[in-house]
């Protein structure tokens, strides 16, 4: 289908205001939808948070509160409108309710329950239905959502913070702070974006990290899952991941039923067992397939070097986030190596800066925003 420059500016906001549920809406998919008459834009409105009203029904919505009459006018969805009552009522009747005689949509919602119902619904009432307009960029949006009603795992991003020579830890110091404030605010962005955060158990001995999301003023804020992997259980009681009101996931494959029934008297710790790969180690796709199950769209890599490459070598990485800052460490602890990472065969974004932080950016498919994180 051939689509006008119009048809074209409308869904591009539609995409833009979608954008503002970013970390908020998880297992939802962004959402955006633009109600437009007489060649003007009446009223905006995405999905906001989970539990929060549909697109459209925001949409819908402002424009009453505006006094705008929505009858007659075009509405343009990023995604299939819902025909089902799931937290909210179909918002194909709510589009019917509010006169709309037409509507444009980005990308079908490959959801079981909506998957092509919501254009019958809407062509069944005699609405004109044109599906397809900047599809791809809406699907570049909503990435982990198609990602994951496709093959059930979760996309996977490794983050690193290193010198200026790819060195990620210093030996001569206590683990400090090196990233910039910019940097770290991006980092809890980026973690806000993500369902789960997975650490190596060296990380938790060596750090004892709290892996939550700091910096972030919204009262939406989503704490992604805290993943622990930990072949032989060796993760110290003590770590603050275990004992405060936050639930971590702990995964395991070798038994040790002493430390097991330690961990079950922790009130907010899972344990998780996993097979083992032929190398002894967990098998990363098994562990992938599990966090599926749970529902986890994203999945953030956090340390260290021996976890990143036990993805990296199953070749289960999308992206790569590295955070290169202008220090130099005395004695330095080896990173990834270049070769590591360019063998992974991702595409190299531009470099963006944070203060004096460089970000490197890799990835498989298309980075999901212009602004992530
Ligand atoms: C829409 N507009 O803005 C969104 C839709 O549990 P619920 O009721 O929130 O429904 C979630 C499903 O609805 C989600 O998996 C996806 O298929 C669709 N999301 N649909 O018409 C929206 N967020
Ligand atoms: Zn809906």
């Amino acid at each position: 289908m051939d689509w006008s420059e119009r048809d074209i500016v409308f869904m591009q906001r539609a995409i833009e205001v979608a954008e503002r549920g970013r970390g908020k809406v998880h297992p939802n998919p962004l959402v955006g939808c633009i109600l437009v008459k007489d060649g003007e834009i009446i009223s905006e409105g995405w999905h906001d948070h989970l539990g929060g009203l549909h697109a459209e029904q925001m949409a819908i919505a402002n424009a009453e509160k505006k006094g705008k009459i929505t009858n007659g006018s075009i509405a343009y969805i990023t995604l299939e409108p819902c025909n089902h009552f799931g937290r909210t009522p179909p918002c194909t009747e709510a589009l019917l309710w509010a006169g709309i005689n037409e509507v444009v949509i980005a990308h079908i919602d490959p959801n079981p329950t909506v998957k092509g119902g919501g254009i019958k619904a809407l062509k069944d009432a005699k609405i004109d239905v044109r599906l397809g307009c900047c599809e791809s960029e809406a699907a570049i949006q909503m990435q982990s959502f198609l990602n994951w009603c496709n093959k059930k795992i979760p996309l996977v991003t490794l983050k690193m913070a290193t010198d200026c020579d790819g060195y990620i830890d210093d030996k001569s110091k206590e683990s400090q702070r090196f990233s910039s404030e910019a940097t770290l605010d991006a980092v809890h962005k980026l973690r806000s974006y993500s369902d789960g955060i997975l650490v190596g158990v060296n990380t938790v001995i060596r750090d004892n990290p709290l892996l939550n999301v700091r910096r972030i003023n919204n009262e939406h804020i989503k704490h992604p899952l805290r993943i622990v992997m930990d072949g032989n259980l060796r993760i110290p009681l003590g770590s603050k991941l275990l004992n405060d009101e936050m639930p971590t996931l702990v995964v395991y494959s070798n038994e040790n039923k002493e430390k097991i029934q330690q961990l079950k008297r922790k009130n907010k710790v899972e344990l998780l067992k996993i097979k083992k790969s032929e190398d002894g180690k967990i098998e990363p796709i098994e562990l992938l397939k599990e966090l599926g199950e749970r529902g986890l769209q994203e999945l953030l890599i956090e340390g260290g070097t021996n976890t990143a490459r036990h993805f990296l070598e199953s070749n289960l990485i999308d992206r790569i986030l590295m955070f290169r800052s202008p220090i130099s460490f005395k004695d330095p602890v080896k990173g990834l190596t270049g070769q590591e990472i360019v063998g992974l065969g991702l595409e190299r974004l531009t470099d963006l800066y944070y203060e004096d932080d460089c970000l490197e950016r890799w990835c498989r498919n298309s980075w999901p925003a212009e602004k992530w994180p």
